[in-house]
């Protein structure tokens, strides 16, 4: 599914972030220290190699909300956005925090002149935050984003299992045009 706000579509699949080769930046749903783990982050730094935590692990480590860039290393894109999402019941605003996430890797994207972006569910995973606010928290701050956006042109959400694709394809569905 895909709807298009402005000049920027954003694109829901089912699949990989891993595998995601024509995008420039894939989303990391980091750890504080910038360190593999598990899910997302497993799969990234598997994928990437030790070059990523080489390179990543200096910057941090980095507060919910925040976002830092690194290269791809083995991984067939150019750069990694690195977004340390919020715990759920620990981290609070918890909306304002994840939304954080969404907001600076799409700026950080844009100040380095990518075209395409993909995300995972952000914090849906391991740091417990229930799937449909999370997701109405993710597809609003990309609708309200996107006007800002000078670069950047594809948003995909790369969502692991077939329910988490419904339901972001039925909040994608519902959500109001921008300033609307
Ligand atoms: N591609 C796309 N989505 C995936 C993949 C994949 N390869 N693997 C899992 N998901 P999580 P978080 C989905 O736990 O909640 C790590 O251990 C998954 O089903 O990766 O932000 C880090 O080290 C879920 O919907 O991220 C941190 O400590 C979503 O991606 C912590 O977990 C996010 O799940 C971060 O937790």
């Amino acid at each position: 599914m895909r709807r298009t706000f402005g000049e920027v579509t954003v694109e829901l699949v089912q699949g990989d972030i891993t595998a995601q080769p024509d995008v420039d930046a894939v989303v990391n749903a980091a750890n504080a220290e910038l360190r593999t783990g598990g899910g997302v982050a497993g799969a990234i730094h598997r994928a990437a190699g030790p070059g990523l935590a080489e390179e990543a692990v200096p910057l941090g480590p980095i507060a919910p909300g925040e976002v830092v860039l690194t290269g791809g290393h083995g991984l067939p894109n150019a750069h990694v956005l690195h977004a340390l999402g919020p715990v759920h019941g620990r981290d609070e605003p918890a909306d304002e925090l994840l939304a954080s996430c969404y907001r600076r890797a799409l700026e950080l994207a844009d100040e380095h002149d990518l075209t395409s972006v993909a995300f995972p569910a952000i914090s849906t995973g391991a740091f417990g935050y229930p799937l449909r606010p999370a997701t109405e928290v993710a597809l609003a701050t990309i609708r309200d984003v996107a006007p800002s956006l000078r670069s950047v042109r594809l948003v995909r959400m790369v969502l692991h299992g077939a329910g988490d694709l419904e339901v972001h394809e039925d909040v994608l569905g519902s959500l109001d045009e921008p300033g609307s």
